[in-house]
């Protein structure tokens, strides 16, 4: 069956005039290394085909190491393109943002994943596997398939590695599994340097994002009897930090894991109202919390958010309150 899939999948691309690569609106590692992968894949398969990655907004700096040679176009650039073959990786195409206008109009649709959600909308082919670490362990499956002719080198290792130790958190999450790791064997047996792709990916932070650290971890507050531990971001501490938002998306991670606090809560001021990230220990799905709070919020039960309409003040009391309604 997913012999069969990867057969299609070469067909669809041998037989596609053009080919349109996306993913998810929202910065990650798996995403971007997907993307490029996959580019990098087509374009040595079929040399002629034209094959563009583009996403809503422009790569974050700190992934711009992956790219090489390989272009990353914003969806301004490319508005008006039409394409034949539509891939989107790592989520289903509503997550690509404005992408979604350019991907519906694409004759055949395919979707590489390892999600179990968001499977709603119809594609021509599914390559979605849920018991694989990231979607790079799939394009691993591809690069190995017969029906191509790609060997795995060292620039796709580091690709797959990327979006491997992004999902996986280093093979410390449960989404590891015993293929991510066999996988990774053999990715490091063709000589990458992977200590700088995990440096660069996991550790390497802006001079700016280590200064509005320092204002986030002073103005943190511990409450509902030391369950939740929650901060918060103002616009003038951006300007004032000149933090962007790649650096504000790496500031969660650094309000988790504090001994006995079950919650950990970041509310960014935006326009219009209060951007709010959760991270639970698990005893609260906080992808329910966030659906059950207004009706764009989730994500996962462990890590998930919403945007409220109103001041971060008002936003952390409404949380608060119905956190300790919800038994945290
Ligand atoms: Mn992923």
């Amino acid at each position: 069956m997913f012999k069969e899939k990867l057969k299609i999948l070469h067909d669809l691309v041998e037989n596609a005039s053009s080919v349109l690569i996306t993913g998810t609106k929202k910065e990650d590692a798996d995403s971007i290394s997907s993307e490029i992968a996959l580019s990098e894949i087509f374009k040595r398969e079929f040399s002629n085909k034209k094959v563009d990655i583009v996403n809503e907004n422009e790569i974050p700096g700190k992934f711009k190491f992956l790219l090489h040679n390989v272009n990353i176009f914003t969806f301004e650039e490319k508005k008006s393109e039409k394409y034949e073959l539509g891939i989107v990786v790592d989520c289903g195409a509503e997550r690509s943002g404005k992408v979604k206008e350019l991907f519906k109009k694409c004759k055949y649709k395919i979707k590489v994943d390892h999600h179990s959600f968001g499977n709603e909308g119809k594609y021509d082919l599914e390559l979605v596997f849920t018991k694989v670490g990231s979607t790079t362990e799939i394009i691993y499956h591809i690069v190995k398939s017969e029906y191509w002719n790609v060997s795995l080198d060292k620039r796709l290792a580091e690709l797959i590695y990327g979006g491997l130790i992004a999902d996986t958190g280093s093979f410390q999450y449960d989404l590891t599994k015993s293929s991510s790791l066999r996988i990774c064997a053999e990715l490091i047996e063709t000589g990458f340097d992977f200590t700088k792709t995990a440096e660069l990916i996991n550790l390497v932070r802006t001079y700016e994002m280590k200064k509005l650290l320092g204002l986030v971890l002073c103005n943190m507050k511990m409450d509902v009897d030391g369950n939740v531990v929650w901060s918060y971001i103002t616009k003038d501490m951006i300007s004032e930090t000149g933090a962007n938002e790649s650096d504000i998306g790496d500031i969660m991670d650094e309000l988790c894991f504090i001994k006995n606090v079950e919650i950990s809560m970041l509310l960014v001021e935006e326009d219009g109202g209060t951007r709010v990230s959760l991270r639970s220990k698990g005893r609260i799905n906080v992808g329910e919390f966030c659906k059950n709070l207004v009706s764009t919020g989730g994500g996962h039960p462990r890590a998930a958010g919403c945007k409220l309409n109103m001041k971060i003040e008002d936003a952390k009391n409404l949380l608060l309150n119905n956190l300790k309604i919800a038994g945290v």
